[in-house]
């Protein structure tokens, strides 16, 4: 199999932290999604990275896809599978991507010119990653190494990845507010797999 995607997308960071947890044989190809002629349209239409190729003209598209596909293609998910489990580890994840989401959207917006800037578009992102991070917070179990039970899986390497996005491009004190999700957060990104796939330019911030 071959991941294609860029070394800074949050999207393709998850896929990326699965495959190097779970030590599968899939090929990482740099490919821009931004060109008009870009190889990526070919794969998919929507033109979005990351994609997976998963066969001969045969591709995955959409992150929750993508590592759902690799989560069950090796008969060692990391998604619980009691359905109280299960619904947990989708419901973190959902909350891990829409933090990505508010992310993106708020990065994209500061690159505009900042006379075509809309301050009220970024601060509205902004709560929604400060209000995502204070549910977090309420919602971890105090101490607790990982979001479910005492295993690692997808909800970790999604909010995780999630996490770190927010303080590469919107940095900012969460931490003083949500002291569990940042000892958990601390632990999480140590692992070899976030280590080993950090974005380009990225410093962990004090504490982290
Ligand atoms: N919902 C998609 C979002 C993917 C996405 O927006 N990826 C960005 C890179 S971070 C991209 O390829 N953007 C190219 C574009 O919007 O033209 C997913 O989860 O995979």
């Amino acid at each position: 199999m071959k991941l294609y995607g860029s070394p800074t997308s949050p999207y393709v960071r998850k896929a990326r932290v699965l495959i190097h947890e779970k030590s599968m044989p899939v090929e990482f190809v740099i490919e821009d999604p931004w060109t008009e002629d870009s190889p990526i349209i070919d794969k998919n239409p929507l033109s979005k990275i990351p994609v997976l190729e998963i066969g001969p003209e045969s591709y995955m598209f959409e992150s929750n896809l993508v590592v759902h596909y690799l989560d069950h293609s090796d008969g060692k998910s990391l998604t619980p599978r009691d359905p109280a489990g299960y619904w947990q580890s989708q419901w973190w994840q959902s909350l891990g991507q829409g933090i990505i989401d508010a992310g993106i959207t708020r990065a994209f917006e500061n690159r505009r010119p900042e006379d075509k800037q809309m301050p009220e578009k970024k601060e509205r992102e902004e709560k929604r990653i400060d209000r995502a991070i204070d549910l977090a917070e309420k919602t971890i179990k105090e101490g607790s190494e990982f979001l479910l039970g005492n295993r690692f899986g997808l909800a970790d390497i999604v909010m995780g990845v999630a996490i770190q996005y927010t303080d590469f491009r919107y940095p900012n004190d969460w931490r003083s507010r949500a002291p569990k999700l940042a000892k958990w957060a601390a632990g999480i990104t140590a692992r070899p797999s976030f280590e080993e796939t950090l974005p380009p330019g990225f410093e962990k911030p004090e504490g982290a």
